[in-house]
């Protein structure tokens, strides 16, 4: 299979030339209702999580999809939760979700956390705590309309969404925080290209034009939330690039971080770009062992953001 990936089109036409999402005027509703039930001061946080696909068809058999399984930003969004955040999260349907996390996709066996006693199935006692500490933070934070969950599929699906909720979220200003950890397909087959039906392997090999996704980085930043907090996302895999990627982005775009992280060790070191330190930027590490601990490196590098953001509304109402 050969890619073929060239010409470059523009945000909008990008809009004009493919469908939404069916549960676009859905994710409307529920954000608009969402941000009316925040108090005035209460901060709110978009987190973007997982890959988006790619179809090669119309009736979609086959798919390219970008490597994300999620854990960056369902641990996020638990993090930001506790620190007093609204979350909305954005993420790819069948990835993991907060509070979920460690059930649907258990690394120690299908339903590990499960056991039969005298005919009776219950949970394990050494999973008890947890489980219960997750089902009461999920249904509280439901509850008191802290965590609003919207889901997407495809590229398309995501970009319709992100642009929808950030025009959605523009309007409170710096209070809100953007934290776009899915993993954003760079390529994509434009609808009118797409084989209407499975694609046959009868003719032999496959080759595939994929046009080059516009930047939507850059009408986030500058029209749709201009005034909010975005922290945006470098994944690399060659570490002579990730710098100098992460300073190219904040130069091109003008936000305020960008988080490099290198595919092999995104769980245990993550470094924070911003203008001020584009040249040292601040690292967060964790070690193995805190890992096997059960401690996460999304609980610091949550922790450092808040801090970055609450300076950043100090300085905009200074400004004001
Ligand atoms: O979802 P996950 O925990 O498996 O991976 C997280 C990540 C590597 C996708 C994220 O940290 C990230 O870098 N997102 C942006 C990817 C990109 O450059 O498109």
């Amino acid at each position: 299979m050969a890619l073929d990936m060239r010409r470059v089109i523009d945000p909008d036409t990008y809009f004009d030339h493919n469908s939404p999402p069916t549960n676009l005027g859905w994710a409307h509703d529920e954000v608009d209702k969402f941000i009316k039930a925040q108090s005035p001061d209460q901060r709110i946080v978009l987190v973007t999580s997982g890959g988006t696909t790619v179809p090669l068809e119309n009736n979609t058999v086959r798919f390219v999809d970008n490597f994300s399984a999620g854990t960056r930003g369902s641990c996020s969004a638990e993090q930001f939760l506790a620190m007093g955040y609204a979350v909305i999260f954005l993420y790819r349907e069948q990835s993991l979700q907060p509070f979920n996390r460690n059930y649907s996709h258990n690394t120690k066996g299908v339903l590990s956390f499960l056991e039969r006693t005298n005919g009776q199935i219950r949970i394990k006692p050494e999973w008890e705590e947890k489980m219960g500490q997750d089902l009461d933070n999920y249904q509280k934070y439901t509850q008191e309309n802290k965590l609003l969950m919207v889901n997407f599929t495809t590229l398309s699906d995501y970009l319709f969404l992100l642009r929808e909720v950030s025009l959605l979220v523009a309007s409170l200003g710096p209070r809100v925080m953007f934290y776009l950890a899915a993993a954003v397909s760079d390529f994509f087959i434009p609808s009118h290209s797409l084989s209407e039906h499975k694609i046959q392997s009868a003719t032999g090999d496959l080759t595939l034009h994929m046009n080059q996704v516009p930047k939507f980085l850059r009408p986030l930043v500058k029209n749709w939330a201009p005034l909010c907090f975005i922290v945006s996302f470098k994944l690399e895999t060659d570490p002579e690039l990730l710098g100098p990627k992460a300073r190219h982005a904040l130069e091109k775009y003008g936000h305020q971080v960008v988080i490099a992280n290198m595919l092999h060790t995104r769980k245990f070191q993550v470094w924070l770009f911003t203008k001020e330190e584009a040249m040292r930027p601040a690292v967060i590490q964790i070690s193995q062992d805190d890992l096997d601990a059960g401690r996460d490196i999304e609980q610091d590098l949550v922790e450092e953001l808040a801090r970055r953001h609450q300076q950043y509304i100090s300085s905009t109402l200074q400004q004001d």
